[in-house]
């Protein structure tokens, strides 16, 4: 793995939770977008499965459903010749790093954080301490490896503004050790949303709005057809109508690049939501296909998926030891 310096690239790190089925929000969102890009950064892409303890897990369906991930960010195209692909817990600077970020951060910070006061809400009693430490813990990810950009969905917006305000507290009272980095946030895709509740967005914790990318066509295509419309006719981007907007949104962002909002209406004057669902289902399926037949092969031997996620882990340790170090001495510690 090469530093920016040496290759003049940005550093880009991304994470995903192996807490459920990965669907079309996580991979519009967030995984596209990263392999699109592959090749004109410096990657590193994290199975986050501290973050995934934060709510509870079974211990077994967390192991396999981490290596599953690694499957599907393998199968959609990500090159590990390129891209350092690791799971969080083999490289423990990122525990070590978050319990500095949770000593420095604001008791308020992290209360203000939407996501935990929505979980929180959600689960109420049974919410943990390290519900509430979680950003601290993806500021720890994202700073460890002093990273440029963070491409991500529009839902986790806040969490990197809050991490470059850790980051930026961290250099102003200890010295100048981390880097701030941006948010990158797609216009288009950040927000894919639920197919029964188009006000919502497309979430693993509703799995009945969802198109998970492992669904057999079949399944996939009957899940398009009773996706929640309302009762107009004429086919266009129109945010009034988020049903709508929603799907033909999937549309435009799995269709060839450089398709434009206008080419897609063009597309479809004249022709109702019926004909969009038909068209949206085949290619859903036909989109989604590559990635299913890759996980299936990548399926047969998981030895290959251990050895590759142990030799991510090995080429991105020694940036996440480098920056610990210089943040804990910085510190006093040690
Ligand atoms: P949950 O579904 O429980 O809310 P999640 O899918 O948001 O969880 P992650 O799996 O960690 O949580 O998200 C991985 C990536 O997918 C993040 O970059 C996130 O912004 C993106 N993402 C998740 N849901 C959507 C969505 N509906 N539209 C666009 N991007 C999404
Ligand atoms: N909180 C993110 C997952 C995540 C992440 C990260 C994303 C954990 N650490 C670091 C980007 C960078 C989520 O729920 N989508």
């Amino acid at each position: 793995m090469s530093t920016p310096t040496h290759s003049g690239k940005k550093r880009v790190f991304s994470g995903i939770q192996p807490s459920g089925e990965m669907h079309l929000g996580n991979y519009l969102g967030a995984i596209k977008n990263w392999v699109d890009a592959q090749y004109d950064n410096d990657n590193i892409f994290c199975i986050v499965d501290l973050h995934a303890i934060t709510v509870p897990q079974d211990p077994q369906t967390l192991h396999r459903r981490s290596r599953d991930l690694a499957k599907i960010y393998l199968a959609a195209g990500l090159d590990p010749s390129r891209t350092a692909i690791f799971i969080q817990s083999h490289v423990k600077e990122h525990a070590e790093m978050a319990w500095l970020f949770n000593c420095i951060t604001p008791m308020g910070w992290a209360n203000r954080m939407t996501q935990f006061k929505e979980k929180q809400a959600e689960i109420k009693e049974r919410s943990s301490v390290g519900l509430l430490a979680y950003p601290m813990l993806m500021a720890a990810d994202i700073l460890l490896y002093q990273a440029d950009g963070v491409p991500v969905g529009e839902d986790q917006r806040q969490h990197i503004e809050l991490t470059r305000d850790i980051a930026q507290k961290f250099n102003h009272d200890y010295g100048p050790v981390l880097k701030v980095p941006e948010a990158w946030i797609r216009s288009e895709g950040a927000r894919i949303m639920s197919l029964q509740d188009p006000t919502k967005k497309m979430s693993k914790s509703d799995p009945a709005g969802c198109i998970l990318l492992l669904d057999p066509p079949d399944v996939l295509r009957s899940r398009i057809m009773k996706a929640v419309t309302d009762s107009g006719r004429e086919v266009r981007f129109d945010e009034s109508r988020p049903g709508l907007l929603n799907l033909l949104t999937i549309y435009q962002l799995l269709s060839p690049p450089g398709t434009t909002r206008q080419d897609v209406e063009r597309h479809f004057e004249g022709q109702g939501y019926g004909a969009l669902k038909k068209e949206l289902a085949e290619l859903v399926v036909e989109g989604l296909g590559p990635l299913q037949r890759h996980f299936a092969e990548l399926s047969k031997d998981e030895g290959h998926i251990e050895d590759l996620l142990k030799n991510g882990a090995d080429r991105v340790r020694p940036i996440a030891q480098q920056t610990m170090a210089a943040a804990a001495a910085a510190m006093g510690l040690g």
